[in-house]
């Protein structure tokens, strides 16, 4: 199995920090803006992405985090549905621009789970995508609004994405 590094340490605060942004400028402002990331490493990305706006725009995001492992549509292959667990966000998210923040997009099954959890909850009236990287093979009619990098990859490779609170660095290498 072979490694190659795509973004080190520098080029992931340099890529995060485009990213807040051009959240900043898409939005042109931070109200009503809420920034939710899906676990695991989407959450601590999120909180980064929260911290550079801070850092730029003065004002603190509010933060949500969301578990999709129980809404993935591809969990169960039965007719069952799978097992939804009850989501309940600190903020209500209603005419919320609410930015999604993932690792990885991939099929997009994650995020359109991500979109029904949100959905069910509230009416925010945008929902937008930002995610470290892209690696294409998308099974649904899901793009990101806001990406680190796009790493094309056939579907046996996989992106290895660390980051400093969990892995102890920041580090996307693509294996084969
Ligand atoms: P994450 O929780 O930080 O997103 O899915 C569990 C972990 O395995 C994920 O960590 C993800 O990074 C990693 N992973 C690597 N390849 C895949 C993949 O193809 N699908 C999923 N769901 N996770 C993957
Ligand atoms: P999707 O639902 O779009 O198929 O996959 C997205 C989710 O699966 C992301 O949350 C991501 O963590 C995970 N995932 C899919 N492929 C990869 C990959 O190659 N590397 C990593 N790190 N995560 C992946
Ligand atoms: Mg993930």
């Amino acid at each position: 199995m072979s490694e190659r590094e795509l973004i080190d340490q520098s080029g992931m605060q340099r890529t995060l920090k485009r990213i807040a942004h051009e959240i900043l400028e898409k939005n042109k402002s931070t109200e009503k803006l809420v920034i939710l990331g899906i676990k695991t490493r989407g959450e601590f990305l999120a909180k980064h992405l929260q911290k550079k706006i801070e850092e730029i725009e003065g004002v603190k995001l509010p933060l949500e985090i969301l578990d999709i492992t129980f809404y993935r549509d591809d969990l169960s292959k039965k007719s069952v549905s799978p097992e939804v667990k009850a989501v309940s966000f600190e903020h209500d998210l209603t005419g919320k621009k609410v930015v999604v923040v993932d690792d990885v997009l991939y099929t997009g099954r994650t995020v359109r789970a991500a979109m029904d959890a949100i959905l069910e909850n509230a009416r925010p009236s945008h929902i937008q995508l930002a995610v470290l990287v892209d690696r294409g093979h998308r099974e649904l009619p899901i793009r990101p609004d806001y990406v680190g990098k796009n790493i094309p990859t056939s579907k046996q490779e996989r992106v290895k994405v660390e980051v400093e609170e969990v892995d102890g660095k920041d580090l996307v290498s693509v294996l084969d």
